[in-house]
C-alpha cells in the first residue's frame, strides 16, 4: 500500500507498512540483541569494579596531593631537569666553532618594520627583530646612561660583575636609576621610536596588563656574555600550554652578531605548526639543537630590539673580539607572574621620590598600584 506523503519536504515514497505477524517477529529479534548487549556491558562494569588495581581515581587518590617533579614531592616538574642534558652544550659548540651567524640563513628573521612580518617571524621562530625600534641619536642616550651608570656602581663597590676575570657587568633594576631606562620600559617613542609597535606586539603575546619581570642592562667584554642554554620560562612547573607565559626583549644598543657576542638561539625550538610547545617531559632537545638551522647567533645593528618567546632555547652568547657590547633586557610577563629575581626587590624597595615618578603604567606592571607607609583600607 504505496501512498505519496504531500505533507513531507521529501516527497518520496512511503515504506511499506509490514502485517502484525512480521512486525512481532522483527521486534522480537531487536529486543534480544539489546537485551544480550547491555548484559555485557553490565558484566563489563562488575569486572572493573572489583578489579584488584582498582580504578585510576583510586590509584590518584591514595597518591594524595603532590605532583612529584623528582626533586621535590610537591611541586610539579620544572624545566630544569630537562635543561640538565644541554649543560656545557653552548660552550662546547661555540669553542668548536659551530655556531653560525643566523644571517646565513636566508629564511630566518631579519630586522624589519613591517608587523605582520614581526609578527609572522615571532609565530614561527620564536623570535622577531624590530628594525631601529630606536634611532642611533636613541642609542646614544640610553648607552650614555648605562655606561655612566655602570661606572658609577663600580666605583662604590656595587657593581655586580658578571662572567669569571669581569668580563661582563650587569646593571639591575633599571626602573629606579633614571627616566630614560623608565620610559624604554614602558615602550615610549620618545626614548625608543618603535616602542608603540613593540607594546602592540607584547600584548598581542601576553594578553593586556601584562607586567614586569625585570629591566637590566647587560655589559659584555671580550670573553663574556656566555651563559647555558635556557628558556625562559623555566620556573613555571610543567606541563606548559599552548602559548608563552612571557617575553624577554633586547635592546641592542651595540651591533650583534656572532664575533660582537650576540644571543645564540635554536630558531623554532618554542611551539609546533599545530601551536603545542615542544618543550615537554619527552622533548629530544639535543635533536634540535642538531638539525637545521640548530643554535645560531643573532644578527642585529644597533638600534634592533629582539622580542623573544619565553619558550624559545635560547643563551647570552660570548663576545669574541676585543671591545665592549651594551644592551638593555627587559623581561615581561603575563599578569598574573610574580616579577623576577632583582626587579621583586625592585619592587619592595622603592624611594618614596623615585615612586612618585613612576607612571601609573609602570606601577601596575611592578604591581606596586599601593606603595604607603601608613595603613590603606580597612585597615586604617
Ligand atoms: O644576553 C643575551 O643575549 C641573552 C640573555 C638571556 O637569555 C637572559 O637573560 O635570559
Ligand atoms: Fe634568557
Amino acid at each position: 500500500m504505496n501512498r505519496q506523503d504531500r505533507s513531507a519536504s521529501t516527497s518520496q515514497e512511503l515504506p511499506a507498512v509490514p502485517t502484525n505477524a512480521e512486525m512481532h517477529a522483527v521486534t522480537l529479534e531487536r529486543l534480544r540483541d539489546e537485551n544480550s548487549r547491555l548484559r555485557a556491558e553490565l558484566e563489563a562494569l562488575r569486572g572493573a569494579k572489583v578489579s584488584p588495581t582498582g580504578s585510576p581515581w583510586d590509584a590518584a587518590m591514595r597518591e594524595g596531593i603532590g605532583y612529584a617533579s623528582g626533586k621535590s614531592q610537591t611541586s610539579a616538574g620544572s624545566a630544569g631537569r630537562l635543561l640538565a642534558q644541554l649543560a656545557g652544550v653552548s660552550k662546547e659548540r661555540m669553542k668548536a666553532g659551530a655556531i653560525r651567524n643566523a644571517s646565513e640563513f636566508d629564511y630566518l628573521p631579519r630586522p624589519s618594520s613591517d608587523e605582520s612580518q614581526l609578527e609572522a617571524d615571532f609565530v614561527r621562530w620564536g623570535y622577531c627583530l624590530v628594525a631601529d625600534a630606536m634611532t642611533t641619536a636613541q642609542v646614544e642616550v640610553q648607552t650614555e646612561r648605562l655606561v655612566a651608570q655602570a661606572a658609577a656602581e663600580r666605583r662604590i663597590d656595587k657593581a655586580i660583575m658578571t662572567n669569571a676575570g669581569a668580563r661582563g657587568q650587569l646593571v639591575n633594576n633599571l626602573v629606579l636609576k633614571g627616566q630614560v631606562f623608565r620610559d624604554v620600559v614602558e615602550f615610549k617613542a620618545n626614548v625608543a621610536q618603535r616602542g608603540p609597535l613593540i607594546d602592540r606586539l607584547l600584548t598581542k603575546v601576553m594578553g593586556e596588563k601584562f607586567g614586569l619581570g625585570c629591566a637590566h642592562g647587560a655589559i659584555v667584554h671580550e670573553g663574556g656574555g656566555l651563559q647555558e642554554l635556557h628558556i625562559d620560562q623555566g620556573m613555571m612547573p610543567m606541563p606548559y600550554p599552548p602559548f608563552p607565559f612571557g617575553s624577554l626583549i633586547i635592546w641592542c644598543l651595540s651591533t650583534f652578531d656572532l664575533d660582537n657576542g650576540a644571543t645564540y638561539i635554536v630558531p623554532g625550538s618554542h611551539r609546533s605548526a599545530e601551536g603545542t610547545t615542544l618543550f615537554h617531559e619527552s622533548a629530544d632537545l639535543m635533536s634540535m639543537l642538531d638539525q637545521e638551522p640548530g643554535l645560531v647567533a643573532i644578527c642585529a645593528p644597533p638600534g634592533t630590539c629582539i622580542l623573544t618567546d619565553t619558550r624559545v632555547l635560547h643563551c647570552g652568547g660570548r663576545r669574541l673580539i676585543p671591545g665592549t657590547r651594551y644592551a638593555m633586557r627587559c623581561h615581561y610577563n603575563r599578569h598574573f607572574v610574580r616579577a623576577l629575581h632583582e626587579q621583586s626587590t625592585a619592587n619592595v624597595h622603592v624611594p618614596a621620590d623615585v615612586y612618585e615618578k613612576l607612571s601609573p603604567r609602570l606601577k601596575e606592571m611592578m604591581g606596586i598600584t599601593v606603595n604607603d607607609a601608613d595603613p590603606v583600607g580597612e585597615l586604617n
